[in-house]
């Protein structure tokens, strides 16, 4: 017995179970043998794919494990330029500058100034020649001339000296030998009366008064002279007597 009915008879099947929806295949199986129930019909070819759909809301963020660390990312742009570095070490001392011209003046000066002392030692020993000045002996010196005693002393000062005063008899014979009138001794008693001092200061080491002197004579005598034949006396200061003046020994 052959499979498959005859062709008038597979149509009428077919029709039959199109018209009847309620009707199970059971029932068209009763009917139309050629009819197989239980497994559903294969389905045809899938259409074409749709258009893609919206896209989804951003999913959760994951909890699983972290992948590795990527490569680094390309080089950035550069940056802007960064705020000003602080001051650079101390350099190195400048050259020695005009140093070699103030060494030359200053070697000029040294120069200058050897020969300048060594003509003041010439002019000096010449001066001790002339004057006849001894060694260890105090100089004397006078302009010849007679003033005041103040005006002596402002003299002698003016000259780096001091007026006449004799220490010793050897002195005072030194004076006496110079001088070429009754002169001003650098001896007063201006301070207190009687007290005769140097007037660069200290008590009297040696005196060599004339006999009845000092004696304040009239209205005051404070000031000393040496007479012609070495002796003292003392008479007014605004008197005007020989200036003579000292120089050290
Ligand atoms: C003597 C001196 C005085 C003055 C007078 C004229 O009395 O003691 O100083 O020289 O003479
Ligand atoms: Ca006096
Ligand atoms: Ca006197």
């Amino acid at each position: 017995m052959t499979l498959f009915p005859s062709l008038p008879v597979l149509l009428l099947c077919v029709v039959t179970v199109s018209w009847s929806e309620t009707k199970t295949c059971e029932d068209a199986q009763k009917t139309c043998s050629v009819i197989t129930c239980g497994i559903p019909v294969t389905n045809g070819t899938p259409g074409r794919d749709g258009r893609d759909g919206p896209k989804g809301e951003k999913g959760d963020p994951g909890n699983g494990l972290r992948g590795l660390q990527g490569p680094p990312g390309k080089l950035g742009p550069p940056g802007g330029p960064g705020s000003p570095g602080g001051p650079g070490p101390k350099g190195q001392k400048g050259d020695r500058g005009d140093s070699l011209v103030t060494d030359m003046k200053l070697a000029t000066l040294e120069r200058e100034i050897r020969v300048l002392k060594s003509e003041l030692d010439r002019t000096k020993k010449l001066q001790t020649f002339s004057l006849g000045k001894k060694a260890g002996k105090k100089l004397y010196m006078t302009n010849g001339e007679k003033m005041p005693f103040p005006k002596v002393k402002a003299l002698c000062a003016e000259l780096q000296a001091t007026v006449a005063a004799p220490r010793s008899a050897e002195e005072n014979k030194a004076i006496q030998d110079m001088a070429t009138d009754i002169a001003f001794l650098g001896i007063t008693d201006e301070v207190t009366e009687g007290q005769f001092t140097y007037v660069t200061g200290g008590r009297l080491t040696y005196s060599n008064w004339k006999s009845d002197e000092p004696n304040d004579y009239g209205t005051g005598e404070d000031c000393v002279i040496l007479l012609k034949d070495g002796l003292w006396n003392d008479i007014s200061c605004s008197s005007s007597f020989l200036a003579i003046c000292e120089f050290p020994a």
